[in-house]
Formats: structure tokens, C-alpha cells, sequence
């Protein structure tokens, strides 16, 4: 039986992104439910209960919920993965993977909390401080 599993998204979001591609490359069926960010639905208290840091994406995979892309897509290749031809088993090569899959969250982080304000609030303009981190 194909697993029933949920996918609370936008379709924008790159996190998003990320775990849409891989149930599609492994084939998997998501039911999406989207959160509009731009009304703030991620902050109402019954999506707060699901993913307490109000992000997308958020799993739902038979009831059991995950949040973070890099927690759903390292889940779902640990559990629905045929074979470890893209995570890989062996420790080095899986740390290599590792580390672009965790990029974002240190490279591109500082990124996203300089766009944050522009894209969600209303700053128009960055500072020098923030140029140079760009
Ligand atoms: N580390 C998280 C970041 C997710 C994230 O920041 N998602 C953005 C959309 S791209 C979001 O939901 N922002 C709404 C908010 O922070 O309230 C992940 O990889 O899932």
C-alpha cells in the first residue's frame, strides 16, 4: 500500500522544493497542503502545534510529523529509498553529501535573515554590514 503522505508547502519556498524532487524521484505520492506565508497562516496555533519554528515544509507521513527539509529528505531516503545510490551507507561519502545538503543552513542562512525583512516586512534597503555578508 502507497504511504499516505502529507506535505504542508509553498509552492516558492526551495526547502519546499527540495522534498517535492525527491518524492518525486523516489516516487512518492504527497497530498500538499498549502500554508500562505504572506497571511501568516504558519503562525495559527493548529500549524504552531505541527512545526513550532513555523516553517515549511512540514511532513506528515501516516501521522507522524517532521519538520526541517534536511530532517524530511534525510527521513525519507532512510525509509523509502530503494537503495543508497544517493545517500549513500558509507560514512564518508554520506558526510560528503552531508555537507552540500547542509549548506544552506549555514551559508545560505545568513542570506535568508537579511531577505527575511525584505521579502515578508517591509525593508527596502540593506546596509553595508549586509552587503559584505552577501
Ligand atoms: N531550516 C528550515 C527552513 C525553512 C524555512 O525557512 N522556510 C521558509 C520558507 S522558504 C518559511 O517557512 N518561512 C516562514 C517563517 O519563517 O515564518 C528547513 O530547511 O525546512
Amino acid at each position: 500500500m502507497a504511504p499516505k503522505l502529507i506535505l504542508h508547502e509553498i509552492v516558492p519556498s526551495p526547502p519546499v522544493r527540495a522534498v517535492k524532487m525527491l518524492a518525486k524521484a523516489l516516487d512518492l505520492e504527497l497530498e500538499l497542503k498549502p500554508v500562505d506565508l504572506f497571511t501568516k497562516e504558519q503562525y495559527k496555533p493548529e500549524y504552531l502545534k505541527l512545526n513550532p519554528t513555523h516553517t515549511v515544509p512540514t511532513l506528515d507521513d501516516n501521522g507522524q510529523i517532521i519538520w526541517d527539509s534536511h530532517a524530511i529528505l534525510i527521513y525519507l531516503m532512510d525509509k523509502y529509498a530503494k537503495n543508497d545510490s544517493m545517500y549513500p551507507k558509507d560514512l564518508v561519502k554520506r558526510a560528503i553529501v552531508n555537507q552540500f545538503l547542509f549548506s544552506d543552513a549555514s551559508i545560505f542562512d545568513k542570506f535568508i535573515g537579511i531577505m527575511r525583512p525584505i521579502i515578508f516586512g517591509s525593508v527596502r534597503e540593506i546596509n553595508d554590514w549586509q552587503k559584505k555578508v552577501l
